[in-house]
C-alpha cells in the first residue's frame, strides 16, 4: 500500500517513518509514505503557499495553484488513489474508517495548514475528509501520520505473527483485558494467579471478563453498542450478582451496623 502525502514540511515525516511498526513495515516494502512538498509547485520565486482571503479577515488561505498541482502530480503518479484533506470538518476517524483505508491500494493525504485550504479545491481535488477529533491543529501532518499509523495495522504482511489487528481493542468491540509482566510482585500488588496457572480456558475466561469490566467503567457506549457474545452476556450477570451481593451485604450492614461487628 502507498501513502502519498502532501505537505509543506515533508521533514516532519522523516523519523516517523524510521521507527517502530510503519519504520519496519517500510523496510519490508510492504508500506511506503511518500512525501511531495506541497512548495515544490509553487509558481513565484519565493515559493508563496498562501495568500490573505478574500473578503478580510485574519489568517491567511492556502492557495489554490500549487496545491493542484501537487494532487495532479500525486494523481498522476496512481491514477486509482482517492484524494483525502485532513481536517477538523471531516468524518471522525475511528478503527473502522481504518480499516475501510486499509483495503485501497493507494491514498493521497493533503496536509493543510493555515486556516484553510481554498474551497474550489476541495470541491475539483478532495474525495473525502477526515478528521482525528474535535481541535485545531497547526496543520494536518500529525493528522496524517495518526492516519497512516492506524491503517498499517490492517494491511496484510505488517503486524508479525503475534500481533493481530483483529484481536486488538475496539476490532472486538471491547477494550482490551489488563496486561502484567514479570516480576511477580510490583508496588505490592500481585499478578493475579490465575495468569500464572497454566489453565488457558481460565485464563481466557478471565481475559474476557477483564476486558469486560474495563469496558463497562470507561467506555459503556462500546458495550451498549456491541452484539454480545454468549459468554460475554454470563460475564455480565456474573458482574451483576457480584454487585447485587455487595449492595445486598451493605444494605444488612446499615439496617443494623451490629450484625457486620461494628
Ligand atoms: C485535521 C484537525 C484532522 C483534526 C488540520 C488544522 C485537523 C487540522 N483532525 N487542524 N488543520
Amino acid at each position: 500500500m502507498k501513502f502519498y502525502v502532501l505537505t509543506i514540511f515533508p521533514e516532519l515525516f522523516l523519523p516517523f517513518r524510521e521507527y517502530g511498526v510503519v519504520g519496519r513495515a517500510i523496510q519490508k516494502g510492504v508500506l511506503c509514505a511518500e512525501t511531495i512538498n506541497i512548495r515544490d509547485f509553487a509558481l513565484d520565486k519565493h515559493k508563496t503557499t498562501d495568500d490573505r482571503p478574500y473578503g478580510g479577515g485574519c489568517g491567511m488561505v492556502f492557495k489554490p495553484e500549487p496545491l493542484a498541482k501537487a494532487i495532479a502530480y500525486a494523481k498522476d503518479r496512481s491514477r486509482s488513489a482517492k484524494t483525502i484533506l485532513l481536517s477538523p470538518q471531516g468524518r471522525r476517524f475511528n478503527h473502522e474508517i481504518a480499516r475501510e483505508l486499509a483495503g485501497a491500494e493507494d491514498l493521497i493525504l493533503v496536509c493543510g495548514r493555515y486556516e484553510g485550504i481554498d474551497e474550489r479545491v476541495c470541491q475539483l481535488y478532495i474525495d473525502d475528509e477526515i478528521s482525528i477529533g474535535d481541535y485545531i491543529l497547526s496543520g494536518g501532518e500529525i493528522a496524517a501520520m495518526v492516519v497512516i499509523d492506524a491503517v498499517a495495522r490492517w494491511v496484510e504482511g505488517i503486524l508479525g505473527k503475534t500481533e493481530s489487528a483483529e484481536k486488538e481493542s475496539f476490532a472486538e468491540g471491547l477494550l482490551e483485558h489488563s496486561h502484567y509482566t514479570r516480576p511477580r510482585r510490583f508496588g505490592e500488588i500481585d499478578v493475579p494467579d490465575v495468569l500464572i496457572s497454566g489453565d488457558h480456558e481460565k485464563i481466557r475466561r478471565w481475559r474476557m471478563k477483564s476486558s469486560m469490566i474495563r469496558t463497562l467503567l470507561k467506555r459503556t457506549d462500546l458495550l451498549q453498542e456491541k452484539r454480545l457474545s454468549i459468554d460475554e452476556i454470563d460475564i455480565l450477570k456474573e458482574l451483576h450478582r457480584d454487585i447485587e451481593n455487595i449492595i445486598r451485604d451493605q444494605g444488612l450492614c446499615s439496617a443494623d451496623p451490629s450484625s457486620c461487628g461494628q
